[in-house]
């Protein structure tokens, strides 16, 4: 159990939430929709995450920038999170790019998406910002970063974890001192800084700030001014204070989420196929390092209302079963087997057909005698009979995006081009 000191201090904060990324990494399953508007873990989508840890931190003003492909994303937002009420104080809300700052700009970088609605922020006089990346699956209490930025009198406190060297080129890398104060930033370096002592490891930037309000709002006129800023957080404002001003990091690790049992520190960004693949299948094992079913630490999201999964046997009475797998509402499972997988919402699996090692997204259907092993299939997709994946990589790597690692990517328009 973690002490929270005298708080709460997330009364005060606005959570902005950066979701305008497109995640290209995620090829085809970013082609029409935001990466914070991906689907993970069976119910809920990336940005859920991002959002429940503001909610479950006390946080109740909320605002989510939209750029990249918006659309699935304003809908699940405006669905699922439009409930905050403004005469208790609350707010929520969507701010797409729309250039209200200059008539020929959408947002540019991180930065000036929050510089560019900074007059929606300031009238709610927040005390402080809290900046999220909308794309990243992770439990995280914020008003413990609130308290120490206050203890610590930071003008920006920025979450980091520590992670292989040789992985670190896709992170801002900091160096701090015996205060977790931050001494040294670089953003993505091609050789990243290791730490002092553990030199196989880097201390990397979760893209997580909190400002105070005025701070930040003065830094951001500021870098609107600076001729040659790409108007990002990581590769402009944070290295100007580590040279100008005081940067603190504030460490994740298990403590942050308060739990009756030690939870384990989970961060990931699924920014890639074999990564989404394998935190969504990560979640089948016997005991996950992400545990869904947590009722201290919920994870809220849009979901219809829809009838309970079904496991039935066919006409030739062979068993409609799943063996260690994750099977949402409105599935069935009639006379297939699905093995160490993830179901999403409204799936159906037909006789003697077998999953095994897949990532199925809502309302695909699984024809009769297929067999697809380590496979990620989009929405709605309908595999027709007999077809098998996983076992000809090169037939695979023709017909499908093959990941180095084996994991397809199946969209429709995938398999309308298999009967030409
Ligand atoms: P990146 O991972 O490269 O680095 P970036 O592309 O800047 O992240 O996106 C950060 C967040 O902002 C994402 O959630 C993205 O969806 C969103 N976003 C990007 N462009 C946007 C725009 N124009 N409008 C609205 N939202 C936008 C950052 C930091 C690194 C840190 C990593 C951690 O710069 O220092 O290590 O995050 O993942
Ligand atoms: P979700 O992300 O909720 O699964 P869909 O997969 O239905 O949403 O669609 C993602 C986005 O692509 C939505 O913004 C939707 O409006 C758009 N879209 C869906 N089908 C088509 C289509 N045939 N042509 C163009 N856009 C589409």
């Amino acid at each position: 159990m973690v002490d929270r000191r005298s708080g709460p201090l997330a009364r005060d904060a606005m959570a902005y939430v950066l979701a305008g990324g497109r995640g290209s990494r995620l090829k085809e399953l970013t082609d029409r929709r935001a990466k914070p508007a991906v689907y993970f873990g069976g119910k809920t989508r990336i940005i859920d995450f991002a959002l429940s840890n503001a909610l479950n931190s006390g946080i109740r003003r909320i605002g989510v920038a939209t750029q990249y492909k918006a659309h699935s994303l304003i809908r699940h937002l405006q669905r699922g999170w439009d409930f905050f009420r403004p005469e208790r104080n609350e707010s929520f809300d969507i701010l797409p790019a729309s250039q209200r700052v200059s008539e020929t700009q959408w947002y540019e970088g991180t930065a000036d998406a929050v510089y560019q609605n900074l007059d929606i922020i300031t009238d709610y006089q927040p005390e402080f910002m809290v900046i999220l990346a909308g794309d990243h699956i992770y439990k995280m209490d914020y008003e413990l970063m609130l308290q120490q930025h206050v203890e610590q009198g930071a003008d920006v406190t920025v979450g980091c974890l520590e992670v292989p060297r040789m992985e670190a080129t896709g992170f801002g890398v900091m160096h701090v001192d015996e205060k977790d104060e931050i001494t040294a930033f670089v953003e993505k370096p091609a050789d990243p800084p290791g730490i002092p002592g553990q030199p196989d490891m880097a201390l990397a930037s979760m893209g997580i700030y909190v400002f105070r309000t005025k701070f930040l709002a003065d830094l951001l006129r500021r870098d609107a001014e600076t001729p040659g800023s790409s108007r990002d957080f990581g590769k402009d404002l944070i290295p100007y204070i580590v040279e100008h001003g005081k940067a603190v990091a504030h460490r994740f690790s298990s403590s942050c989420v308060r739990s009756s049992r030690e939870s384990v520190a989970y961060w990931r960004d699924v920014g890639t196929v074999d990564a989404y693949w394998e935190a969504n299948l990560d979640l089948t094992d016997i005991i996950p390092e992400l545990d869904l079913y947590e009722t201290s630490w919920p994870i809220w999201t849009y979901a219809e209302i829809k009838p309970p999964a079904k496991f039935v046997h066919d006409i030739d009475g062979r068993r409609g079963e799943a063996i260690s797998s994750l099977v949402s509402g409105d599935c069935i499972i009639s006379g297939g087997s699905v093995r160490r997988s993830l179901l999403f919402t409204g799936v159906r699996v037909h006789s003697y057909a077998g999953l095994q090692e897949a990532v199925v997204l809502p309302e695909c259907d699984i024809g009769r005698n297929a067999r697809l092993s380590k496979v990620v299939l989009d929405r709605g997709v309908r595999i027709p009979d007999g077809l098998i994946v996983g076992e000809d990589p090169e037939l695979d790597a023709r017909r499908f995006r093959r990941t180095e690692s084996g994991v397809c990517l199946i969209t429709q328009p995938m398999i309308d081009a298999l009967d030409t």
